[in-house]
């Protein structure tokens, strides 16, 4: 079982994470990576990396021929899968161990055995773990599923066997809608997993998500580090974790903790896994499915243990025995982790694909930042576009809070629309405060038409910085010779600030070097540039001194103070953008992404707002539309043609007026 060189299967931060411990231990580090991802961070950090294939996940990090392949021209001898990707494969576990690698995580018997949620469920009813009340049997008829409805009771919920996180997943309160309910979640699971076995239980309302983390060696022991609470997620999306459950007492820790034990003992589990409980407000908890893996969340377990789940993995796969007995683990303080995502919460949470222009997380007392991007990356539109996992540990839930929030808006991420202000909301929520998060916060309190999501007016302050800043540079750039003013000339100048499509027209008065007055919406601010540094401006309004973070990308400025975000740049000097000039000649791609229908031809009249193009990114599809009447002069894509953001998809011919 000994290994000497690691290769991570697996990209972005986790497999920055996994190779950052494995290191420390002294093995060697092997990244694989697609075209996508040549110069990313976790290849940079591998001691060696491995191209595998093109960007494309089938092609590349879930192809485990290619994956066993690479780890065999290196000479590696073990592979950590991370998460997701092939993680929870059990024939890419067996094919390693075939191809004599030591898989690092549990054996394909167990991973297996969880794989289908009848089939666990009856598993663990046999080993006493506590489950939702419903049927997991073999007959599939739609009579004895009517039949199990009836004697379960409403409300019923339906989910597909070989599901997991929510997909083929339906809610029945009325039993007349049971029968669609049962066709619809059966074709749904047929075509995400192939198979259209079922099984119901009655659904459990008002719960918390509350997993504990357990760990197995060779030799038979399992202990559990405690629970998390992943209670408030998005559509099955986790987006806030927190280590210990504000919900759980040292007595239900205990009970859960030895449910979650049983479970793992039952399929003699090896390495790190995560029981998932749904936890009733009466406090009351049922088994739900294990993660046969390492989780996303898995830091804020180590922020309260003090230990490392990783070098565990590690120490595990070589033979060792867990280095803890269970009454030796200690729980200190309380942990929360926020998911950082390049997304649009004021578009439904469009995942955005493009460049990040500047990216320094923070750093400081109680925070840890897992990530694996550089300043300049590319967020490719192949993979899932998380930025980074943000995590605070305190004394108390409130410190970890605090500092979260802090954290979080220190972190500099300019270039691409992200969820940062979105967090900071949730985390400043007085429900969340409290501590009385259930699965329905974020649908209830964070609704796509709440005032919360409602994308917000930058403030005259912050708008009235970017002015200045914009000032400055255009003067310097443009006169460099002239020591911008002296104290007697006052001048005005009118400006014109992009913001998003809109345009906010102020005017700058220079009151001195670094001092001016701008007039934004009716409103004046009195504001002096105090200090500048690379990527830090001090100012100060009415006295009040602060700093924003700022940079340029060319002509365009980021800035971002207390949690407001602006990016925005002058237009009253602009060259119309040849696109304007044409007047809505060209289609182009908003977007990274795939062409999944060319809906016109060349030579076809189409009106304003007709569909051209259909663009596929990040599994959303987005139509493409004509900007105005007009006849199609050329059709430049195909079905299936990859295209970058601006890639000119058509044209239309000029007006002939
Ligand atoms: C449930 C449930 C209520 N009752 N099962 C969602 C994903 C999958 N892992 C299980 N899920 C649920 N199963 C019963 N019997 C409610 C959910 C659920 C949920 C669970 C955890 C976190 C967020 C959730 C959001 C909606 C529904």
């Amino acid at each position: 079982m000994a290994f000497s060189k690691i290769l991570i299967a697996n990209r972005g931060e986790i497999a920055c994470r996994v190779m950052r411990t494995a290191r420390d231990l002294g093995y060697r580090t092997v990244a694989v990576y697609s075209d996508a991802d040549a110069d990313a961070l976790h290849v940079r950090e591998a001691d060696e990396a491995v191209r595998i294939g093109p960007p494309p996940v089938s092609e590349s990090y879930l192809d485990a021929q290619a994956i066993i392949e690479a780890a065999k021209r290196v000479g590696a001898d073990a592979v950590h899968p991370g998460y997701g990707f092939l993680s929870e494969n059990d024939g890419f576990a067996s094919a390693c161990q075939d191809a004599g690698l030591v898989f690092i995580g549990p054996t394909p018997d167990a991973i297996r055995a969880m794989g289908n949620k009848a089939a666990a469920k009856r598993l663990m009813i046999e080993a006493g773990v506590p489950c939702v009340p419903g049927y997991q049997g073999a007959d599939q008829s739609d009579a004895t599923l009517a039949a199990e409805a009836q004697h379960i009771g409403c409300p019923i919920m339906v989910k597909a066997a070989a599901g997991g996180g929510g997909r083929g997943m339906r809610l029945v309160t009325r039993f007349e809608d049971f029968a669609d309910a049962v066709s619809t979640a059966r074709s749904e699971a047929q075509n995400a997993f192939g198979s259209g076995e079922l099984i119901l239980e009655k659904a459990v309302v008002d719960a918390r998500h509350v997993e504990v983390q357990v760990f197995g060696d060779a030799h038979g022991h399992v202990i559990h580090l405690g629970e998390r609470d992943c209670s408030a997620q998005r559509r099955h999306q986790k987006v806030i974790e927190e280590a210990p459950s504000p919900a759980v007492s040292p007595a239900l820790r205990e009970k859960m903790g030895a449910a979650a034990v049983a479970a793992a003992k039952a399929i003699s589990y090896r390495g790190a896994g995560t029981v998932e409980f749904l936890l009733g407000a009466d406090g009351e908890f049922y088994f739900l499915e294990m993660n046969t893996r390492l989780q996303v969340e898995h830091p804020v377990t180590e922020e309260i243990t003090g230990l490392d789940l990783v070098e565990w993995q590690l120490r595990v796969a070589a033979g060792e025995p867990l280095p803890l007995k269970q009454e030796d683990v200690r729980l200190d303080g309380h942990a929360i982790e926020v998911r950082l995502y390049a997304e649009s919460p004021e578009k439904n949470f469009l995942p955005q694909s493009g460049t990040v222009f500047e990216w320094t997380p923070a750093s400081g007392k109680g925070v840890r930042v897992d990530h694996g991007i550089r300043s300049g990356q590319e967020i490719s539109p192949f993979y899932d576009p998380m930025i980074a996992k943000v995590i605070a540990h305190g004394r108390t839930r409130e410190e970890a809070r605090r500092r979260l929030v802090r954290a979080l808006q220190e972190s500099v991420l300019f270039g691409l629309p992200n969820n940062k202000a979105f967090l900071v909301a949730l985390l400043n929520h007085q429900v969340f405060a409290n501590g009385e998060t259930t699965t329905g916060f974020i649908p209830t309190h964070f609704s796509a038409d709440s005032a919360a999501m409602a994308e917000r007016a930058p403030s005259a302050c912050l708008l009235a910085l970017a002015a200045a800043l914009l000032y400055e540079r255009s003067a310097r750039q443009l006169a460099p010779l002239v020591s911008s003013w002296d104290s007697s000339g006052i001048f005005s100048k009118p400006l014109k600030l992009a913001v998003g499509e809109k345009e906010t027209p102020v005017s700058l008065t220079a009151r001195g070097a670094s001092s001016y007055s701008v007039l934004v919406g009716g409103e004046t601010v009195d504001l002096d540039i105090v200090a500048r540094e690379t990527g830090k401006v001090r100012f100060a309004v009415g006295g009040v001194q602060t700093s924003a973070a700022c940079a340029f990308d060319g002509a365009t400025l980021h800035i971002e103070t207390g949690g407001e975000q602006l990016t925005t740049r002058e237009t009253s000097h602009e060259i119309k953008s040849a696109a304007e000039r044409e007047g809505g000649a060209r289609l182009v791609a908003p977007m990274n992404g795939r062409i999944v229908s060319v809906l016109a031809q060349a030579g076809e009249a189409v009106k304003k707002g007709q569909r051209i193009v259909i663009l596929e990114a990040m599994k959303m599809q987005h139509e493409i539309t004509a900007g105005r009447d007009g006849v199609l002069e050329t059709v430049s894509v195909k079905e299936g043609d990859q295209v970058a953001t601006r890639h000119v998809l058509a044209t239309l011919a000029a007006e002939d007026n």
